[in-house]
């Protein structure tokens, strides 16, 4: 299947869209304990420590017992179970629509973003490509996956709609975090909520102006961030040869 005109229209116009489900009930459940296990392993230290980002100092000390973990990179180096996930025909088919009619299709990279309750940080308002730097940027898409209902109490993504059609624009690091900012001196307009039930997914463009709030609630927040790239594409950050060819 792939995306029907309404749909269409509603991520050109504004440049996210939410699918509510893309993994069966199954898969989505298989998904989440499989995070678990590695999230337990990277708590407990048996993970490389490149691919672990820990939450900032004091978000930390609120688990008491175990280091609270931000970020745990690449569950394709995982082995089947995730490449199968990664390179879903259901989710492939709107990727290559999004990206521009892709015929070959690589991931960039992919992360999953955890907000553990009460703890997980903001992530703060940035495009995808102020770090990934890829050209055209309409030739690739986030594909973020929501292993738990994303919802506004425990740190859902906010998009601002049409943002990316402002094109990519100037950002500054936030000393001592892995985060970029805009650093624009014009409004950029509202951000909206984009609840995602457990199993479902919200796709944004690369230029689509989104963040993320602290989790105050008692439910964690997981989510895989899937980042496709069309292989038609200018990728300076990256070589293809690097990247997980998943069409
Ligand atoms: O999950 C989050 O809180 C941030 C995710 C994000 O910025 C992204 O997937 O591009």
């Amino acid at each position: 299947m792939s995306l029907s005109a309404p749909q269409r229209e509603a991520y050109d116009r504004e440049g996210y869209l939410v699918v509510d489900r893309v993994l069966e009930p199954a898969r989505r459940e298989e998904l989440s304990r499989r995070v678990w296990d590695l999230v337990h392993a990277a708590e407990e230290g048996r993970q490389s420590k490149e691919r672990v980002l820990f939450e900032p100092g004091a978000a930390a000390v609120a688990t008491a017992v175990k280091p609270a973990i931000r970020k745990l990179s690449s569950l394709v180096a995982e082995g089947e179970f995730f490449q199968q996930i990664a390179r879903d025909p259901f989710i492939l088919d709107l990727v290559a629509e999004m990206t521009g009619g892709a015929k070959s299709i690589y991931l960039y990279n992919d992360q999953v973003f955890l907000k553990p309750a009460f703890c997980g940080s903001e992530k703060p308002l940035h495009q995808d490509n102020s770090y990934f730097r890829v050209t055209p940027h309409s030739h690739g898409v986030t594909c973020w996956v929501a292993i738990d209902e994303a919802t506004e109490e425990n740190g859902c993504l906010n998009y601002i709609p049409g943002s990316h059609k402002l094109g990519l624009v100037k950002h500054r690091e936030i000393p001592q975090t892995p985060h970029h900012v805009p650093d624009v001196d014009f409004p950029l307009g509202r951000e909206v909520p984009a609840p995602v039930p457990a199993g479902g997914a919200v796709f944004h463009h690369l230029l689509c102006m989104h963040s993320s709030k602290a989790n105050q609630s008692p439910h964690p927040r997981r989510a895989w961030a899937l980042h496709y790239v069309n292989g038609a594409a200018a990728c300076p950050s990256r070589k293809f040869e690097e990247m997980f060819r998943v069409r």
